[in-house]
């Protein structure tokens, strides 16, 4: 089932409800992604019990979708524009095989016409099968002119343990350390654990990761089309205590894997469309 209900902070919020038991939820507001429940009832995405639901605001967790600018990288607000609107259910449907798709839509506003002088329209389609959750992300340019626009899934893992937690599927790729000035390093490490502040953009990556959560003995699989870049960050200490919608603790129980298309943008022309999308999918690690 789909259906839309007053959420938190009396927002709408899309609901999936799959015949397995797994579900989803997800925010008109800024087509923000903030559940999944896999039909063991494991939820798969951290929330800050600090998380503001307020109009241009954005959501701490969840999936908070970055475009037409990732972080500071432009004149725009830190993860552009998009994740700040109210969006429109556009469509839902139950697929033959059970999956439900819910389609969220958003178009320029005057508020986005003021900061970025190009129309457009992006969808999020929400995909819930009883074992993955799929989400994609597709930009059309409706304007006259062509613009450049990056795009991440800035999804927010819930884990158990950070200091028992590593993300797989970078070995040997370089990234940019936004904790070194944006340097470019080689991850040299089969995998990457946690001690300190962490904020990567991994360029040209494989186009599977796996976020490991040894206390739960649980892996998430995240798979990634059209999406070059992976970015992993965890506020640790300090940062945590500087985010006033994030509790000076939860550095200890989230960590960030986002697949995006950050270090080449994407140029759309007039007429042009793009799609990028993730599946995320969770196995036990033991037995
Ligand atoms: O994706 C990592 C990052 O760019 C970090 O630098 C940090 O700023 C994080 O995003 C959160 O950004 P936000 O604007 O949502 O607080």
């Amino acid at each position: 089932m789909i259906y839309i209900v007053v959420g938190n902070n009396s927002l709408p919020k899309v609901v999936l409800t799959h015949a397995s038991g797994a579900s989803a939820e997800v925010y008109l507001h800024g087509a923000h992604v903030t559940s999944w429940v896999t039909a063991a009832g494991e939820e798969l995405f951290f929330l800050s019990r600090l998380a503001e639901f307020a109009p241009h605001k954005p959501i701490r967790g969840g999936i908070p979708l970055c475009w037409p600018q990732f972080s500071g990288q432009g004149p725009l607000p830190a993860h552009g524009l998009v994740r700040l609107e109210d969006w429109e259910l556009a469509s839902s449907e139950t697929r033959a095989d059970g999956a439900l798709v819910a389609t969220l839509r958003l178009s320029e506003t005057p508020a986005t016409m003021a900061l970025w002088p190009h129309p457009f329209t992006v969808e999020l389609m929400v995909t819930l099968q009883e074992t993955a959750l799929t989400v994609a992300f597709r930009a059309t340019n409706t304007g006259s002119e062509s613009f450049r626009s990056q795009l991440a899934f800035h999804s927010y893992f819930r884990i158990a343990d950070i200091h028992q937690t590593a993300v797989r599927g970078l070995h040997e790729v370089m990234y940019l350390d936004a904790m070194n000035e944006m340097k470019p390093t080689l991850e040299n490490g089969a995998e990457i654990r946690f001690a300190e502040e962490t904020d990567r953009v991994y360029m040209d990556t494989p186009d599977t990761l796996q976020v490991v959560d040894e206390a739960k003995e649980l892996i998430i699989n995240i798979g990634k089309r059209n999406l070059p870049d992976a970015v992993i960050w965890n506020p640790w200490v300090a940062k945590a205590q500087r985010m006033p919608d994030y509790g000076d603790e939860e550095y200890q129980q989230m960590v960030c894997a986002e697949t995006g298309r950050i270090i080449d943008p994407v140029v759309l022309a007039p007429g042009e469309s793009w799609t990028g999308s993730t599946t995320f999918n969770v196995c036990a690690t033991s037995g």
